[in-house]
């Protein structure tokens, strides 16, 4: 009977995002972003919300901290605010803006947990979708160094683990669109498809320069990574047949082909450039050696997959729609898929042939519709059944010799979840918005003591 005890040095996190916790969105010369603009704009965020003070944690972040250590974690990953520290997106430094974070990470350090700084999560200033139109230009990928240069500067002396960007297809593929209203901040919409591909190479650049920046900046050696969701396929069986079918499948799901493709092997999926033809992003000489930098890890964010099967056609797979009575949780995209964990790691290692990229799980939990009880409890035994078969499958991948190395859960506490708001609720901790009390649930004493035992318990 296994008990599934991990490496004495695997790293047990949890995660959040700027927008989605700190709040004091106008306070000490921050600036706007697109989701200020987006989710100040009727109709786009459920229930009106916004991030004007979510979690309060620009101002509570001592006693989160605490909490932190409360909970056992020795690695946290937060996001920086680039419309806190360079408010016009470019130009001029906010000192108090650097100030909040030189602040957070000497708590986080004083209580013996190591910062993981994602430096871009979604948050652009507001003044470059403004000048230029964002990710639209190909200049933002030298604002986007420039002001990595700036925080790495300045935190790089106590802060050595670094991811550029999260989840690029999030901010581009889902953020711009030809048709239809695009759920993510800026909302835009493009007159072509190339137009969109062109966001998400911009953004490749963007990281690639930002990896340069970081190293070219960090006063010691220091970790540089990069944070992606790309789809996983999941093989319906374990045969040979089906693990090849989705080895097929995977440059060609959803926008794999043209970010983790290139930015792992240096060249954009031939599949992809041949079906999109004339809607291929215009790739400059010099550029897939720009976005190919070399990585000390990769943050792998997953919350679901889609299941495939070898197939007599063309393509040699068949994507098997979800059914509808499949197991999801409280996400119309949450369906239970543990395997996806595995897969994943395992398309990173035998699919791409990057055996050689350290992974951690930057990102893994769920919405579940949490009720404080009337003892004041939240007994959330769905998400404690959710992360405990994903941390089973991060074992099998550790047990078989794949590089995993640390599991991040999301979220430390709930938060602003983009277009749904406070609707929905990711974190271990329960926050109660109307008077920001912390109330730690039951996942939080679980995922407690599975970091105090170093196994699933
Ligand atoms: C993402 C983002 C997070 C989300 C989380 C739940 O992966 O989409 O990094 O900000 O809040 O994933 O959707």
């Amino acid at each position: 009977m296994t008990s599934y005890s991990f490496p004495a040095n695997f790293q047990w996190g949890a995660a959040t995002a700027s927008y989605q916790i700190e709040g004091a969105s106008q306070e000490d010369g921050r600036k706007p972003s697109v989701w200020d603009t987006f989710s100040a704009t009727e109709g786009k965020v459920l229930n009106g919300d916004t991030g004007a003070i979510a979690c309060d944690h620009y101002h509570r972040y001592r006693d989160d901290v605490k909490l932190m250590a409360e909970l056992g974690i020795k690695h946290y990953r937060f996001s920086l605010a680039w419309p806190r520290i360079v408010p016009e997106g470019r130009g001029s430094v906010n000192a108090e803006g650097l100030g909040f974070y030189s602040r957070l990470v000497d708590e986080l350090l004083a209580h013996g947990i190591t910062p993981h700084a994602t430096l871009y999560h979604w948050d652009t200033p507001q003044a470059l979708e403004d000048a230029y139109g964002s990710w639209q230009s190909r200049e933002i990928a030298q604002d986007f160094a420039d002001y990595v240069s700036v925080v790495v500067k300045h935190l790089g002396d106590r802060v050595t683990h670094w991811f550029t960007l999260n989840e690029i297809s999030c901010f581009t593929h889902l953020s711009y669109s030809v048709g239809g209203q695009p759920a993510h901040a800026p909302g835009k919409r493009v007159s072509r498809i190339r137009d969109i591909w062109q966001t998400s190479h911009h953004a490749l650049l963007a990281h690639g320069l930002g990896c340069q920046a970081i190293r070219a900046a960090s006063p010691v050696p220091c970790s540089v990574s990069w944070v992606d969701n790309f789809a996983v396929p999941i093989p319906l069986t374990e045969s040979e047949v089906d693990i090849k079918a989705a080895q097929k499948a995977f440059p060609n799901l959803w926008t794999n082909g043209g970010i983790i493709v290139p930015a792992l092997t240096g060249a954009y999926s031939p599949a992809l450039l041949e079906t999109l033809g004339e809607d291929a992003p215009n790739i400059k000489p010099g550029d897939l050696e720009t976005i190919a930098q070399p990585l000390d890890a990769l943050g792998f964010n997953i919350y679901s997959g889609q299941y495939v099967r070898a197939a007599d056609n063309a393509q040699g797979y068949e994507l098997l729609s979800i059914p509808k009575s499949y197991p999801r949780l409280h996400m119309p995209w949450l369906h239970v898929t543990p395997d996806a964990l595995y897969w994943g790691i395992r398309h990173i290692s035998d699919t791409l042939h990057r055996s050689d990229l350290p992974i951690l799980i930057t990102e893994n939990g769920c919405a579940v519709q949490d009720e404080v009880t009337v003892s004041g409890e939240v007994l959330d035994c769905d998400r404690i059944f959710f992360m405990r078969e994903y941390l089973r499958a991060a074992h099998r991948a550790i047990a078989e010799g794949y590089p995993l190395r640390g599991y991040f859960a999301w979220s430390f506490m709930d938060n602003f979840e983009w277009a749904y708001g406070y609707d929905r609720r990711f974190g271990l901790t329960y926050i109660d918005y109307a008077t920001q009390r912390r109330i730690p649930k039951a996942s939080f004493h679980w995922y407690a003591e599975c970091i105090r035992q170093n196994r699933v318990v």
